[in-house]
């Protein structure tokens, strides 16, 4: 009752105000309303969440379209939000994946890295939906190791994943093998649950996890006939020399000149490479090279059917690349490989479009559109030839940021921008919030609802990264840091013992570490300070750093 007196208080305050009077009748009448009566019980929502793998911002036409259209995708902008400065806690893919379905930081829940098991006895939030009587199913890319729990439904690429002909497991029939364009496979399977298996009167959250755009890029040939032929802008940092950053720059293996396949990656067959004297590219570290092997694993799998089309468009490709190579420099071998490596990267994710246009038009279509949140996300931000590189892994922007876009009408207002420095880390909090469903009061992240619904106020200011996995494929060093709105601060450790400051207003490229200039001692000491305090806050230390060096040593 107190509560309603002040509401009639505040409101009669705000009509003292004359016009505002007939306005603040209303509210008071609604309110009270609100409180007094139960509500009609609200139908909760659905949720489909989707999620490709290594698709960066940069090449989402609502983010910007110098790289490409993606009009499906961009459709979950136009009708709701989408999140501009959306980052992750650890940018690779299980790991992102563990963070996402635990709602807590990598050295919480456990998987560190690619190769560590995933504990099943933490709790996911898919777990949660379903005890809460939400029908819950997964088709795609999960690559944990383990199958997903809190399923009614799932199945789920063999690890990687191939881009063709690929093999799932799946919950009721054991694993299958299917023929055709996986990206467009997965798509079949959501819309096959959706309109044979759901049932209509009870909620659901489905999981349509794609593997494309993850490397060795392999399109259907409805678009890599014609996305072979375009042209792309390169980024501004494409011939970068890392002078300005330390070691882990330098020495990171994402180079696209020196670290990516020819055979695999470019699609220049092994005898080709033999006659025009290309070296294979080496693996890791030194280690044994999986150049040739990896054109095996990708295009070695193709149908006949299916590499005679591949073959009437990479044929020409690659006759035009043997009469140049020879007279090609070093810098033009470059600027090749980026074209060749958009070119399928951007045809891999036009076939994800098409994808995500055929699940908005069935929700649409079956009237499921007004109360289904939509969610269209990435494992990770990654490099499209910024600062030379392909890949992920680091704090730096285009790996640490992901694109986020969330359409949930009525809720959230058609084309509206957010730039929180919102992570990975909230989903499972939001998902739950939005359901009605208690959040478990260990997660580590923050419900994004109320940002959904246009309150900014009183969110967080920085976000706590860490990356593990090294050494491995692509050597980027193990580090940790601090990310707000101005700056970056990172620890580099393990083999190095590195620090970087950027400051992001004046240097969005991030090609200055500025930790040792004078000018910026005072923000380091706070950064510093905040850091710890973030350690503090989300339990990682020092000594679990350490324990998880052993730990990755033992698994050798
Ligand atoms: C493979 C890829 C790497 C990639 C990792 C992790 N090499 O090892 O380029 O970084 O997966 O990717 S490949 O030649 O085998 O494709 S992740 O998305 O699963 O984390
Ligand atoms: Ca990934």
């Amino acid at each position: 009752m107190r509560t309603i007196t002040n509401l009639l208080l505040i409101a009669l305050l705000l009509a003292s105000c004359n016009t505002k009077l007939k306005e603040a009748a209303e509210t008071v009448k609604e309110t009270v309303a609100e409180v007094t009566q139960p509500t009609k019980e609200k139908k909760r929502p659905n949720i489909v969440f989707i999620m490709s793998d290594d698709h960066a911002y940069q090449a989402i036409s609502a983010y910007s379209n110098h790289l490409m259209e993606t009009p499906n995708i961009d459709r979950i902008a136009k009708e709701g939000m989408l999140f501009t400065n959306a980052c992750v806690t650890n940018s690779i893919c299980a790991p992102s994946r563990a963070v996402i379905l635990t709602g807590k930081h990598s050295h919480i829940n456990g998987k560190i890295d690619n190769r560590f098991p995933f504990d099943t006895t933490n709790i996911t939030f898919p777990q949660l939906f379903q005890e809460a009587g939400y029908q819950t199913a997964m088709f795609g890319k999960l690559h944990f190791g383990n199958s997903p729990k809190g399923f009614d439904e799932f199945k789920i690429l063999r690890g990687q994943g191939n881009y063709y002909n690929p093999e799932f497991i799946t919950k009721k029939e054991g694993t299958v093998n299917l023929e055709g364009y996986t990206t467009d496979i997965i798509t079949d399977m959501t819309l096959n649950w959706l309109d044979k298996e759901r049932k209509e009167d009870e909620p659901f959250m489905l999981m349509y996890l794609h593997k494309a755009p993850h490397r060795e890029w392999l399109p259907p040939e409805r678009h890599f006939k014609n996305y072979i032929k375009k042209t792309f802008p390169e980024p501004e940092t494409l011939f970068d020399d890392y002078a300005g950053r330390g070691s882990a720059a330098k020495e990171a293996e994402m180079n696209l000149l020196t670290h990516m396949n020819w055979a695999g990656d470019s699609k220049i067959p092994g005898e080709v490479m033999d006659e025009l004297g290309i070296p294979e590219t080496p693996g890791w570290g030194n280690r044994p090279p999986w150049d040739k092997r990896a054109r095996e694993w990708s295009v070695g799998r193709l149908t006949p059917e299916q590499k005679a089309k591949w073959d009437a468009v990479y044929e020409p490709m690659i006759e035009e690349f043997k009469q140049n190579y020879p007279n090609m420099t070093e810098k033009e071998k470059m600027s090749w490989r980026y074209q060749r490596y958009m070119q399928d990267y951007c045809g891999s994710i036009a076939a994800v479009d098409d994808g995500v246009g055929q699940v908005l038009d069935y929700l649409k279509e079956n009237g499921l559109d007004e109360n289904t949140i939509v969610v269209y996300t990435s494992d990770q931000g990654f490099y499209l030839g910024e600062h030379g590189w392909f890949d992920k892994r680091f704090i730096y922007d285009e790996s640490f940021k992901t694109p986020l876009l969330v359409r949930w009408p009525n809720v959230v207002k058609p084309k509206s921008v957010n730039t929180q420095m919102v992570q990975n880390l909230d989903f499972a909090q939001t998902f739950l919030e939005a359901a009605g469903i208690t959040a478990p009061s260990d997660m580590q992240g923050e419900s994004l609802v109320p940002l959904l619904k246009g309150q900014n106020e009183g969110f967080r200011e920085a976000v706590y990264y860490h990356y593990y996995e090294y050494p491995s494929v692509h050597m980027v060093k193990r580090h940790y840091g601090i990310v707000t709105e101005d700056y970056k601060l990172v620890h580099f450790y393990y083999d190095v013992d590195e620090w970087e400051l950027y400051d992001r207003k004046k240097d969005q490229l991030e090609l200055l570490n500025v930790y040792d200039d004078p000018a910026y001692a005072t923000v380091v000491k706070r950064l510093h300070a905040q850091l710890t305090e973030m350690r503090v806050k989300y339990k990682d230390s020092k000594r679990l750093d350490d324990f998880y060096i052993k730990k990755y040593e033992e698994l050798k």
